[in-house]
């Protein structure tokens, strides 16, 4: 029997458009045009579903999907049963405490006794039991900033990424709780056939990541100091170097990660590196 892994996504918000943007990167063609529920990818043996969020851990635990995109922030607030895959680079946020600019609460032993406003009651009891602070939470379902404004609660637990939200409600963060990405969960008790599947989408996935984490860099070089200069650039083995036809210098090619670049580019320029191209990598396969 062919089998195909059901992929639970976001139907709308805003973990969608990087789902989306992913299954594609991956070469996985889906067309969401009528808003449907379900859709059969056209070249990849995958069915995508689109869910709320907030379902996506119930669903995957349940079997009715095998593997989802989710906020990480969400899979601790629902604590099913499902087992966290990999990170996908898309999302990032982070949970955290927030109280008034101006007012009363100073510190985290402040909350004690006072009453907080959050989407994610779970995670944030389980916060002050270990912190030992003994405030109320307020559930909420959305807009919990404007809570400290309208007098329902003394301060907040909630979702943050620029901070701007935040600023114009006159809050500012005490504590972060949770560093938070979107990830990729799945149901535990998978077929032989559909963790197939999975293992040629996780090694799409990581090709995608790992090319987004690294620089191709080309450059000319005096060949006395090409030693250095191959120091600085590991590269995936070792670099290439090609003769250019000017005599004297080298054409070296690398890879480099996006977290070193700048650093490494400096470095490049006063060892005598010249024509330095930094091209964007696609995927990456090692
Ligand atoms: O309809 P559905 O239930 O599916 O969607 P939703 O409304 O519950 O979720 P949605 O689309 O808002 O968020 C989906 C996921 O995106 C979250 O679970 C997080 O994992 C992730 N994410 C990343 C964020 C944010 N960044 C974010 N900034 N989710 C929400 N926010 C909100 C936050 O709650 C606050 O209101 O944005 C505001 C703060 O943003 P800044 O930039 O002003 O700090
Ligand atoms: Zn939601």
């Amino acid at each position: 029997m062919n089998e195909t892994l059901k992929i639970a996504v976001q139907k709308s918000g805003r973990l969608y458009e990087g789902s989306m943007k992913l299954l594609k990167e991956c070469g996985i063609e889906v067309s969401n045009g009528n808003n449907q529920l379900r859709v059969q990818a056209a070249n990849f043996p995958v069915e995508i579903f689109f869910l709320r969020d907030d379902d996506i851990p119930e669903y995957v635990q349940d079997a009715v999907a095998d593997i989802g995109f989710v906020g990480e922030n969400v899979v601790y607030e629902k604590n099913k049963l499902v087992a966290t895959l990999e990170k996908l680079g898309f999302g990032k946020c982070r949970l955290s405490l927030a109280i008034p600019k101006n007012g009363s609460l100073q510190k985290l032993a402040d909350l004690n006794g006072q009453r907080i406003a959050t989407s994610y009651p779970g995670i944030l009891s389980n916060y002050l039991r270990v912190k030992n602070i003994n405030a109320s939470i307020h559930e909420i379902s959305g807009s919990v900033e404007i809570a400290p404004r309208i007098g329902l609660a003394d301060a907040i637990c909630d979702l943050v990424s620029s901070g701007s939200t935040l600023f114009t409600n006159e809050l500012k963060e005490l504590e972060t709780i949770l560093q938070s990405e979107a990830v990729l969960i799945s149901n535990n008790q998978l077929s032989t056939g559909k963790k197939i599947i999975l293992e040629s989408l996780l090694f799409r996935i990581r090709s995608v990541k790992k090319a987004k984490n690294n620089k191709y860099v080309l450059l000319n070089a005096p060949n006395d100091k090409l030693d250095t200069i191959c120091n600085l650039l590991p590269g995936m083995r070792s670099p290439t170097i090609l003769p250019l036809a000017e005599s004297g210098w080298s054409s070296v090619h690398s890879v480099i990660s996006e977290g070193d670049f700048w650093n490494i580019i400096e470095k490049l320029k006063t060892n005598g590196a010249q024509g330095i191209l930094i091209i964007p990598i696609e995927k990456m396969i090692i």
